[in-house]
């Protein structure tokens, strides 16, 4: 029976190597340190008795007395900060040895026999300062009677000390303990340290547990208020933290001990022994070894708390990693639904877009056509105007001549043209305006959406790049030029004039246009804007300079009479409105097209340019996470091997 239940525990061992390998694969080093201690503990078919508590409570003491001591050998006691390392008490009925020895098991596995005088040298602060030996632990062999073959005891260095490694030491020893003795001192009230050491023991389900307050004989020197305290106090805290608590051992360990060093004889021993406490905790201990150590018995429970435990840990494990799964997939559908919802609204702009341009290119074709009959019309007004105008001077005097005789015609035609021309000026602001805060809108509300300063800041640059090669195409120095070509004679006046109407007209276009344009965004469309708009008065100022044609005309009929001057008027003022017609067609039909170019480039510019942002972000998540969701899905498989394996160890143990 005995034989069967080892080679189950061989099977455990070996899964369990398994098990420390998984936590250690996963970066979980206290895990899988806390999984390597069962895994001791169950290899080693002992049952721990660890000694705990804070620093200088007694506990070499308590050890050296529970062993029989008449010395401290086996475990050196103090009153500064003694015990540095973890001792296992081996009793000689488990091992066979002949002699009392002790055994070095150093870091790296290497082990060293030595006498138990030599104890002290490796297990002190006092002679191996901060484990400078670098022992892992030191096994003691002795008579100890009140141990047997199961039972082991094991000191432990205090908590609370400047050395924090001891309560590393101490923690990490805790999954092997199967039994604790846990000691405070009366002669103080519970540290705060001590009292978190309690919480820990209820957080690991530590059972059997032996309260013990030492120096007890110290607190009897008091007053029994002071007493009563005590006593409440360590009660009251190892209640609060919810351990089950039955009983807390008063004792003296120190005078039993010094007792046995002074070779008391017998009868005094054995009322001190009462006196002190030792025996009711003597006598529990043993009572405790006999019914836990049964080796059979150590075994099952080993492995049912073992099985229990890997259960636990692979469980919470697996809902660990299949949560990871779950946010995982989650993201990453999260990121495909914003993409395909951008890619709805992308085509839904797109086709706004177009449908906002198409009209834009309907009204401004229709405005610049009907301008174009306009002009057409008022060519014969105009030539009675100048009729008129030359009857009523009668004759070309002197005194007219040149630019005063210019100026005058051109007065009166202008006065005729103006309104045409700033009509016409108008409406093409009006058209542009309702595009630009159409568009603008979407873009805006675009890059709202977006929440993205990148890409506002792309279209800024952009757009007024445009924008700005526009103007210097069809702006208002190129196409003065153009004009002036025409109006050769004229020269310093059209260009004076020009200037000066553009700057007036942009002026008060960028005021009405954009006075109140508050986004990055709707400013930087409106700069672009501006400057288009700038380009489109340019283009219309050549209606202004017809004049120019007439003084022109004037100048090359200087020498002929009044009579043939007048029958050249209709054909040159018919000759100058169809030059004017043109140029103003062809410029805005050349300048509707940069205005639909460029509103284009932006807002293409500005979809592609999310859209290419959001399939980076899915590209960069799949490059950062190579094979995440795989490895995932590994760690989930080696989960699930992990827990089939342990439920067929479990109804195999069960069996
Ligand atoms: N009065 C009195 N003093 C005791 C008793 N037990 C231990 N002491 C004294 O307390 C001091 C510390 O005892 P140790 O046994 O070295 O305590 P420890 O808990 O092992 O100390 P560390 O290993 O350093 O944590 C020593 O001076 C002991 O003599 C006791 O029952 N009564
Ligand atoms: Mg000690």
């Amino acid at each position: 029976m005995f034989e069967d239940f080892n080679q189950k525990r061989h099977q455990l061992l070996e899964f369990m190597d398994k098990i420390v390998k998984y936590a250690e694969d996963n970066g979980q080093s206290q895990t899988a340190k806390d999984l390597q201690g069962y895994r001791d503990q169950l290899e080693s078919l002992r049952y721990n008795i660890a000694i705990m508590g804070f620093m200088k409570r007694g506990k070499s003491t308590l050890i050296n007395t529970l062993l029989g001591r008449t010395d401290d050998k086996i475990s050196p006691i103090d009153v500064t900060i003694c015990t540095s390392v973890i001792s296992e008490y081996v009793d000689k009925k488990r091992d066979g040895k002949e002699m009392e020895c002790a055994e070095i098991i150093y870091k790296n596995g290497q082990v060293k026999q030595i006498g138990l005088d030599e104890i002290k040298n490796y297990v002190t602060e006092d002679n191996n300062e901060k484990n400078v030996k670098k022992v892992h632990k030191v096994v003691i062999h002795g008579n100890f009677p009140l141990l047997n073959e199961s039972a082991i005891f094991v000191d432990t260095p205090g908590s609370g000390t400047i050395y924090d490694y001891h309560d590393d030491l101490v923690e990490s020893f805790l999954p092997q303990a199967d039994a604790i003795i846990w000691l405070t001192a009366a002669n103080n009230l519970l540290e705060k340290g001590e009292i978190k050491f309690l919480q820990l023991l209820k957080e690991k389900a530590k059972k059997n547990i032996f309260f013990v307050l030492t120096k007890y004989d110290e607190l009897l020197e008091k007053s029994q208020d002071e007493i009563n305290e005590t006593i409440q106090d360590v009660e009251g805290n190892i209640a609060k933290t919810g351990i089950n608590f039955k009983k807390l051992y008063k004792i003296s360990a120190k005078d039993l001990y010094e007792a046995r060093r002074n070779g008391c004889d017998d009868n005094y021993l054995e009322r001190t022994r009462v006196k002190s406490g030792i025996a009711e905790l003597e006598k529990d201990i043993e009572n405790h070894i006999r019914e836990n150590s049964n080796q059979q018995k150590i075994l099952g429970e080993r492995i049912k708390q073992t099985l229990e435990h890997l259960r636990n840990y692979c469980n919470a494990q697996m809902s660990l990693t299949a949560g990871h799964l779950a946010q995982f997939d989650k993201d990453k559908q999260t990121l495909e639904e914003e993409s395909k919802k951008l890619e709805e609204e992308t085509a839904t702009l797109r086709k706004k877009k177009n449908d906002s341009l198409k009209e834009f290119e309907r009204k401004w074709t229709r405005a610049v056509e009907k301008f174009a009959r306009e002009l057409d019309n008022k060519a014969d007004p105009i030539v009675n105007e100048i009729d008129n105008f030359l009857d009523k001077e009668g004759i070309i005097s002197k005194s007219l001549k040149g630019l005063a005789l210019a100026d005058k015609i051109g007065k009166k035609v202008q006065s005729k043209l103006q309104d045409s021309a700033l009509n016409l000026s108008k409406e093409l602001e009006e058209i542009a305006n309702k595009l630009h805060e159409e568009i603008n809108q979407d873009v805006e509300v675009y890059i709202r959406k977006a929440g993205d300063n990148d890409i506002a800041s792309k279209a800024i640059g952009m757009g007024s790049l445009a924008f700005a090669g526009g103007a210097t195409l069809l702006g208002g120095t190129t196409l003065a030029n153009t004009i002036g070509g025409v109006v050769t004679a004229w020269g310093a006046y059209a260009s004076t004039s020009a200037l000066a109407g553009t700057a007036g007209v942009s002026t008060k276009l960028w005021a009405f246009l954009f006075g109140s344009a508050s986004t990055t965004a709707g400013a930087a469309t409106g700069t672009a804007l501006g400057t288009a708009i700038t380009a489109t008065t340019a283009a219309i100022m050549p209606i202004i300079f017809i004049p120019a044609g007439l003084y022109l005309g004037y100048k090359i009929l200087d020498q002929v009479t009044d009579k043939s001057l007048k029958a050249k008027i209709p054909g040159i003022v018919d000759g100058m409105i169809e030059v004017s017609k043109k140029q103003v067609t062809e410029k805005l039909a050349e300048h509707k097209e940069h205005i639909i170019k460029t509103y284009n480039d932006i807002v293409e510019e500005l979809l592609t340019n999310k859209e290419d942002q959001l399939q980076e972000i899915i590209e960069a998540k799949e490059k950062n996470d190579p094979g995440k969701r795989q490895s995932l899905e590994e760690k989930k498989d080696r989960l699930l091997g992990l827990q089939t394996e342990i439920e067929n160890l479990s109804s195999y143990v069960q069996d």
